[in-house]
């Protein structure tokens, strides 16, 4: 008899095993920090919905800031065989994948804000990131020509990539040109995504040298931008999210990228097992994914109306692909 219940023992901690394996979990893996990253906010955010409606749990993990460090915890992260999916976001993270792929070929990637086509274990989604920094740079021109400014405007990154420099910048310097053909891009590069104090430093010398607007890509460094744009009474143009409410009146305009609703979309495609690994999209304004947020009562009152309507034929024109 003791010996039987010891059997029936083993036989129930062996079938909870063999459940607890079964269960899917999937996995966002963080390029640094939530806090003050829009664009990973909306991904995690995207992710726990689609899973939440399939009753499937979902493990965050943030790998800070230490780039170097990314690698050998995404690799930890798939060595587990835990993860049906590991999701993730930024330009980088492609290559990483692939390496991480060699190791372990069984785990599946879903990557936002990044591209490689060809890879059984990974699928990517990037944005028509010229669409959304032309019409910052065209906001940040009208802006700035309307204040009767030096025709110069001003960038912040993080960091320089690839990205940065051949789309984001590139982009951002023709919506400028799209307003005046004479416009300059003071582009400056903070060395990190979280010195609001170096960022303050920074605006305060690219205001002092005739830019009225700044656009901030510099995660939770933007803030320091921000609160010198408040005191100088200056202004900035946000991306990724809607960033009207950060600082009513500074922030002038923003152009975003719906990443939450992406990967929402895309979770729910792997989980009903539809997701085409190996391919890479894009998708743009047309599609819905990238807009210039227009209907914030906090834009209609900081922008005038004259200035909103050129923005407008702007972005209908991006619309009807002119
Ligand atoms: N954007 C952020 O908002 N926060 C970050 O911490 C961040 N880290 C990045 C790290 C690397 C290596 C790269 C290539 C990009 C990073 N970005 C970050 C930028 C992000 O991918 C995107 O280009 C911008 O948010 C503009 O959409």
């Amino acid at each position: 008899m003791k010996k039987l219940k010891f059997l029936l023992l083993f036989a129930a901690l062996l079938m909870n095993c063999k459940a607890e394996k079964q269960t899917t979990i999937v996995g966002v893996f963080v390029p640094g920090v939530i806090a003050g990253s829009p664009i990973y906010e909306m991904m995690a955010q995207g992710v726990q919905k689609a899973c939440a409606e399939k009753n499937i749990s979902v493990t965050v993990v943030e790998a800070g800031y230490n780039q170097a460090e990314w690698e050998p915890s995404l690799t930890s992260m798939s060595a587990g065989g835990r993860y049906a999916l590991i999701v993730s976001s930024n330009p980088s993270l492609p290559a990483i994948a692939v390496s991480v792929s060699a190791k372990f070929p069984k785990q599946k990637f879903l990557l936002l804000d990044g591209e490689l086509a060809g890879n059984p274990s990974v699928y990517t989604l990037r944005y028509d990131q010229y669409e959304q920094f032309f019409m910052a740079g065209s906001i940040a021109g009208l802006v700035t020509m309307e204040c009767g400014g030096e025709k110069k405007v001003g960038l912040l990154a993080g960091q320089e990539y690839p990205t940065m420099n051949e789309i984001i910048l590139p982009a951002y310097l023709e919506g400028t040109r799209a307003i005046a053909t004479d416009f300059n891009v003071d582009f400056r590069v903070l060395g990190n995504w979280f010195d609001a104090g170096k960022a303050a430093e920074i605006a305060i010398d690219m205001f002092n040298r005739g830019s009225y607007v700044i656009l901030c890509v510099a995660g939770g460094a933007n803030e320091g931008v921000v609160q010198t744009a408040a005191e100088r009474g200056t202004k900035v143009v946000w991306a990724d999210t809607n960033g009207y409410g950060v600082r009513p009146g500074v922030v002038i305009g923003s152009s975003v990228v719906h990443q939450d609703k992406a990967a929402y979309e895309k979770t729910r495609l792997f989980l009903e097992g539809g997701l085409p690994f190996g391919e890479a999209e894009m998708v743009g304004v047309k599609d819905g994914y990238v807009e210039f947020i227009q209907n914030d009562a906090n834009y209609i009152s900081a922008v005038s109306e004259a200035v909103r309507t050129k923005q407008m034929e702007i972005v209908e024109g991006l619309l009807n692909n002119k």
